[in-house]
């Protein structure tokens, strides 16, 4: 028998050693530099900047200023207004000699934007220039000591050609422009509130803006602009709107008003992750702002709305108040998406939202928590900075911060932010300063609670209700163990703030209201007296904390709580786990009841009381990947099997229902309000049900659906469920979407996406396929994570049994590396999981992962994550 832990691991030790950032290394900078002054002569093949920096001594010490670069050679360095010739390079960073306690120091550099294919710095995208700095792009820059906890005061002057960039932009507030000769013209910007170089940026292009105007609680009016090519005008309605609502948001929900007097976003084509939060000037991959009706779907719609509000939060929980060092990410991030989930959740249905980031961070976040890239929200080293913007830091971030927010309840958690704010406003903090000030502000003690800034590894908890009839008493008995993670080979009991409640299992009756227990001991018992009835047990309500809950609750307990709990999420909850169980045990013996599920989803349907979206959510069935989390070890083909199975049962034991929701779930118009986008959802899953019982006209009603929509949502919807099929429809329908929208760049994302996410059997020929496609481009990261990011999420096509599916993706990677290594390493984890399939997959997998690492000229992104998945 093979022995995957026993292949032999590449020579990896000293040269990771080498490059490895520990977080207990951390020491203040040597230097501070309170202003900057930047110039810049932008032109997109050779861009002069010339940089001048106020350098401050820290303290009594004789080190040199040391500034990061990232490949410049200094066109000349100046200090105090003299030339000098005493500094040197020393691994890509300037070392000048300084005597004095304060200094000038002028450096000169000339980039090349038009060649920045990393879209790290400066960088052209779509015949425009615009900066991408978190996390150490500013040093490609120019030389500057690129730590976020070196704050300064910028101020930006651009000079560029005005008829190839009229419109030029910078942090903070206009200052003054002007003409040149030549046919130039400059504008120049100050920000007057200290920030880190990371949130440092400039856009010049040929742009135009819809503009409108906030006025903030304390009557200060603000000029808003968001930023696109002239055509895209029409599309940004949508986050001008969120926008707005955002910054009234959190004014009212936590206090914090708009600083500048102007605010501006900026959209582009090309860019690595979802948005970018620098001071006044907000860069955004332009999928999360335009949207129209015809071309984005009410997904896109929501997550434009995410986004904007998002980065707009930023502003406080991030520029306000930044971080001392890498090492602290969540601290900005966690909280920040925290705030981002409460202002989605306010805008329509809280229960449906809560749903949606449970999926997500089940699909994302906890397979990295029980991989070989698993790390604590505050992780202890990294390698490359770039590969730590993970699940574990943004979203699971996000769940330690409602978990505080659960402990201490809204007013306490109120008092808890507003002293944060207060204490380190202008200052780099940590996550300690946070919890700190968490605790202060409430009273509440989180000595244990930081746990969960340390550990890495979802909890597991079992939970186990005994009823005594004789004395009307239930115990339940509640463990906890958190698995073994990289370097962390024990773990402590974490706090584990659990939400339950008993159901009285003959009446429905509440047994036992809702409470919250803090779980701290590795097991505890919690008595509930006058229990008369056997009780059902509800646990982890609202999904209170982020770990994997174990009953040993019957099918028949979880249909109860299915029909009959009154919290949505543990309604929801209780539905997946009784189609897990399902669909796990199927998958294990070829064949299981279906009974349970399909009645409890004909229930769900036939509950008028129900919200549309609500029911949508509660009837899908767990994804391939998210069942296979369930199984000690992965069989795609299994699970697949299993879930077709079921989905045709489904289909065809509810047909008269799924017809009757898919015709009542018909909208006149198309409108995007939380009750419309509710029933397009149920449409298309209706549609979903209504293919898989494989009835004839199937095929037919997707297509006219498709042709029929007056949105996105519907088409993209009915072209996902053709796709999936066998039919002359499918073909049709590819072929329309692509000729309708073939200039429209996030459209045709669509379409590479939507095949490269078809559970059919040829999938990955047709990738392939796609890969040669005159449309398909490894340079702009939208369309290499549509195809190769998508595919690599398909369990069963990356899965073929022949490793052809992780040939494909490790040959796409390492082309991409070449041109982004960001975004290629991003793409590696998929590859990372070969230890939960069998032995043939595993070496399969663990090959390609060792041809990655033996590329010559691999980046330090991808050594890093390829390296780790293979340890
Ligand atoms: N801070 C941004 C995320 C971000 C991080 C790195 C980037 O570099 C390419 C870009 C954006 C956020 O949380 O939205
Ligand atoms: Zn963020």
């Amino acid at each position: 028998m093979l022995d995957v832990q026993a292949i032999a691991h590449p020579p990896l030790a000293p040269l990771a050693a080498a490059g490895v950032i520990r977080r207990e290394d951390y020491t203040p900078p040597d230097w501070q530099v309170p202003e900057i002054a930047l110039d810049f002569a932008l032109d997109a093949a050779a861009t002069r900047v010339r940089a001048t920096l106020q350098v401050v001594r820290s303290s009594a010490h004789d080190q040199p200023l040391v500034l990061d670069g990232g490949g410049q050679t200094p066109l000349s360095v100046i200090v105090d207004g003299v030339a000098i010739n005493d500094w040197r390079l020393e691994g890509g960073a300037l070392i000048v000699p300084l005597s004095g306690a304060a200094h000038v120091v002028e450096t000169e550099v000339e980039i090349a934007p038009e060649r920045n294919t990393q879209l790290m710095g400066l960088y052209a995208s779509g015949g425009n220039l615009c900066t991408q700095c978190e996390a150490e792009g500013f040093r490609r820059i120019t030389f500057f000591p690129d730590r976020p906890d070196v704050l300064s005061v910028y101020t930006v002057r651009l000079a560029a050609d005005k008829a190839r960039y009229p419109v030029l932009l910078a942090n903070g507030d206009p200052i003054a422009a002007g003409d040149l000769p030549d046919g130039r013209h400059w504008a120049e910007w100050r920000d007057p509130f200290p920030k880190p170089s990371y949130l440092f940026a400039l856009v010049a292009g040929d742009l135009v803006a819809n503009r409108a105007t906030f006025t903030t609680m304390s009557g200060r009016d603000v000029a808003l602009g968001i930023w696109v090519r002239a055509a895209d005008l029409p599309k940004t309605e949508h986050a001008l709107a969120a926008l707005q609502t955002s910054m009234a948001w959190d004014e009212r929900v936590y206090g914090r008003e708009y600083d500048l007097d102007v605010f501006n976003i900026v959209a582009v084509d090309d860019f690595n992750f979802g948005a970018m939060e620098n001071k006044g000037l907000n860069i955004f991959n332009s999928r999360y702002i335009l949207a129209d009706a015809d071309t984005a779907t009410d997904y896109d719609f929501d997550a434009i709305a995410a986004v904007v509000a998002h980065e707009y939060f930023h502003n406080w929980s991030g520029n306000r108040i930044t971080c001392r060092d890498w090492f602290q990410l969540s601290l900005k991030e966690g909280f920040t998406v925290f705030r981002d989930q409460g202002f989605s959740a306010d805008q329509g249905s809280a229960a449906v939202k809560r749903i949606e980031d449970v999926r997500g961070l089940r699909a994302a976040q906890f397979p990295e928590d029980a991989g070989p890239l698993a790390h604590p929200i505050r992780p202890d080293e990294y390698q490359e900075i770039s590969n730590f913007y993970t699940a574990t830091i943004y979203n699971k971030g996000a769940e330690v911060i409602r978990m505080i927010a659960t402990i201490l309840g809204p007013e306490r958690f109120r008092a808890g932010t507003d002293l944060y704010f207060d204490r380190f406003d202008g200052t780099a903090a940590t996550c300690e300063d946070f919890v700190a000030s968490m605790e202060a502000g409430s009273g509440v003690d989180l000595s244990q609670f930081r746990l969960w800034y340390a550990q890495a590894g979802t909890p597991r908890v079992t939970a186990s209700l005994h009823h005594d009839t004789g004395s009307d008493r239930a115990t339940l008995t509640v463990s906890q163990r958190t698995p073994p993670t990289p370097g962390q080979p024990s773990k402590q009991p974490m706090v584990l703030p659990l939400k339950l409640k008993l159901f009285g299992a003959q009446t429905a009756q509440t047994l036992a209201p809702e409470q919250l227990v803090l779980l701290d001991q590795p097991t505890e018992h919690i008595v509930f007296e006058g229990v008369g009835e056997r009780p059902i047990l509800s646990i982890n309500r609202g999904f209170s904390a982020p770990v994997v809950i174990e009953t040993d609750r019957s099918a028949a307990d979880l249909a109860f709580l299915s029909a009959h709990d009154d919290d949505p999420f543990a309604r929801y909850e209780a539905m997946q786990q009784l189609m897990l169980d399902t669909l796990v045990e199927s998958a294990a013996n070829g064949t299981a009841d279906h009974q349970a599920v399909i009645a409890a989803i004909a229930g769900t349907l036939d509950n008028a009381a129900l919200d549309p979206a609500f029911i949508a959510e509660a009837v899908l069935l767990p994804s391939d990947a998210f069942v296979g989390d369930q199984m000690a070890r992965v069989d795609p083909e299994a699970i697949f099997r299993a879930r077709e199975a079921l989905r045709a049962d489904v289909g065809q034991r509810l047909a008269g229902r799924w017809r009757a929701a898919y015709d009542a779930a018909q909208v006149d118009r198309f409108e995007y309000t939380p009750a419309a986008k509710g029933l397009r959802r149920l449409k298309t899953v209706a549609l979903g049900y209504i293919a898989a019982s494989g009835v004839d006209d199937a095929a037919g009603l997707a297509f006219a659906q498709f042709e029929g929509a007056d949105n996105m949502t519907d088409r993209q919807g009915a072209l996902a469920t053709l796709v999936a099929g066998e039919s002359p429809e499918r073909v049709a329908a590819l072929d329309i979407f692509y000729n309708r929208y073939g200039d429209n760049a996030l459209v045709l994302d669509k379409w590479f996406q939507v095949q490269a996410l078809s559970s059919r059997a040829d999938t990955l020929a047709t990738v392939e396929e796609l890969a040669r496609h005159r449309d398909f481009t490894l340079a702009n990261p939208n369309r290499a994570r549509a195809l190769i990011g998508a595919f690599s999420a398909n369990q069963r096509a990356f899965h073929a049994a022949d490793g052809a599916g992780y040939r494909f993706v490790a040959d796409q990677l390492i082309a991409l590396d070449k041109l982004n290594p960001q975004t290629a390493a991003k793409m590696i984890p998929p590859l990372g999981r070969w230890r939960r399939f069998d032995e043939a997959r595993a070496a399969l997998m663990r090959q390609e992962l060792e041809r990655i690492v033996a590329t010559p000229g691999l980046s330090k992104d991808m050594f890093e994550q390829a390296s780790k998945s293979l340890a």
